[in-house]
């Protein structure tokens, strides 16, 4: 099984700025919490990073024919971006969509969730756990079918 992890723009960021609602850590802390649950997993993970939307477009479809489930953080273009929807779209793999933060308690522009309508899944304001809450319900749909 092999899952690609992909996350937008500023999330390299972390641990940099707003730790109040980010965390204190940081982006290379994030990679090796996502490699060490998929490690435990027996998965096999591809992590990416972009602060472009064209190349997060690129990396959801390099996935298809590849990788058997997709987490997406796609953190600012979750709001704005109909391309990553599409490409998620397009590849019809099974997505959770997951946030560090809890997006519904912030602002209002933070509501709309465009990539969140191709994803079977999302989980939002647990932090890194998030993304192993994701890895678990990936895994578990993907071994039912
Ligand atoms: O809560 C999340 O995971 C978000 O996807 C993070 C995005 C934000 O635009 C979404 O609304 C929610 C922001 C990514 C990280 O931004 C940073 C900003 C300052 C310092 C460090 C990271």
């Amino acid at each position: 099984m092999k899952l690609l992890i992909v996350n937008g723009p500023n999330l390299n960021m972390l641990g940099i700025r707003e730790p109040d609602i980010y965390g204190r850590q940081t982006y290379a802390d994030l990679c090796e919490w996502v490699r060490s649950v998929c490690r435990r997993e027996d998965i096999e993970c591809e992590i990416v990073q972009s602060n472009h939307e064209g190349a997060l477009v690129d990396a959801i479809q390099g996935a298809y024919g590849v990788c058997d489930g997709i987490v997406i953080n796609p953190a600012a273009y979750t709001h704005t971006s109909v391309a990553i929807l599409d490409a998620l779209k397009a590849v019809a793999l099974p997505a959770v969509e997951v946030h560090l933060s809890d997006v519904s308690a912030r602002e209002p522009f933070r509501q709309i969730s465009y990539a969140g309508m191709a994803c079977v899944k999302t989980i939002a304001g647990k932090g890194f756990d998030g993304y192993e809450e994701a890895i678990y319900y990936l895994k578990s749909q993907l071994k039912s079918r």
